[in-house]
């Protein structure tokens, strides 16, 4: 091969192992010319996914993970892309190789599988990871406060607040579709149970109401209010109230 200059001239160049990033490759004549130009060999990347806690629908994950090259050494300012199932976003790696995502998450409480991507450019390959995430449900606290005393055969006005955590990031309280309002006999047993409506106030705020006749017999019982979220929701602790049946 004469050379002429880079222009005219392909090379074929052995990469010893170990060897990544911008390297100068020289090339000299047999009369002593010689000219040098760099070349980029890709470095291969890692990216490493810290195991994300579990998170309560409505409220916000961390999704951390790590871009490094081959060496163990940060790749900072690159974009990385995390996805759970369609969701998808782009993050900027910092200085110490690090991207953070904090969604909020919207999803129906259950196990997902939260994937993060680099793709390659002119200095680095590729990769990518996955781990999973748990979502629970969020938790919901329900107070009755209808009326506690009803005359046998007159109506009774059930109501209920259902509240959320005051966590900053409440959820959509009209996944609950529906409050029971259940009472129960002294022997604990379930006698009656009433659908209530809920209608959300402000978010994280919402009540629960209906009425109905009460054909129980005179007597002490218990109301209970459960709140039917399709799992969106967890109520977090009843409050179980006496309901006095007059004759
Ligand atoms: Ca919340």
């Amino acid at each position: 091969m004469t050379y002429v200059s880079w222009a005219d001239t392909s090379i074929k160049v052995l990469v010893p192992s170990g060897v990544y990033g911008l390297q100068p490759v020289t090339v000299t004549t047999a009369g002593g010319t010689s000219e040098t130009i760099d070349i980029v060999i890709l470095t291969p990347t890692s990216l490493v996914l810290s195991a994300i806690a579990p998170v309560q629908y409505s409220d916000q994950a961390t999704i951390q993970a790590r871009l490094t090259d081959v060496g163990g050494n940060p790749v900072a300012g690159k974009s990385v892309t995390f996805a759970i199932g369609t969701t998808r976003q782009v993050v900027t790696t910092d200085q110490n190789g690090y991207a953070v995502w904090t969604p909020t998450i919207t999803l129906k409480p259950g196990s997902f599988t939260v994937s993060v991507s680099f793709t390659a450019d002119d200095h680095y390959l590729a990769s990518s990871t996955s781990g999973a995430m748990t979502v629970a449900a969020e938790d919901v606290d329900s107070t009755y406060t209808g009326a506690a005393t009803v005359k046998k055969g007159k109506s009774l006005a059930m109501s209920a607040n259902v509240i959320e955590p005051a966590d900053s990031s409440p959820g959509d309280l009209t996944k609950i579709s529906t409050a029971y309002f259940q009472i129960y006999d002294s022997g604990g047993n379930l006698v009656k149970t009433y659908s209530g409506h809920v209608s959300v106030s402000w978010p994280g705020v919402a009540t629960a109401s209906t009425s109905a006749t009460i054909t129980l017999n005179a007597g002490t019982y218990t109301m209970k209010v459960v709140p039917i979220s399709n799992s969106y929701y967890e109520e977090d602790a009843f409050h179980p109230v006496a309901l006095v049946v007059t004759p």
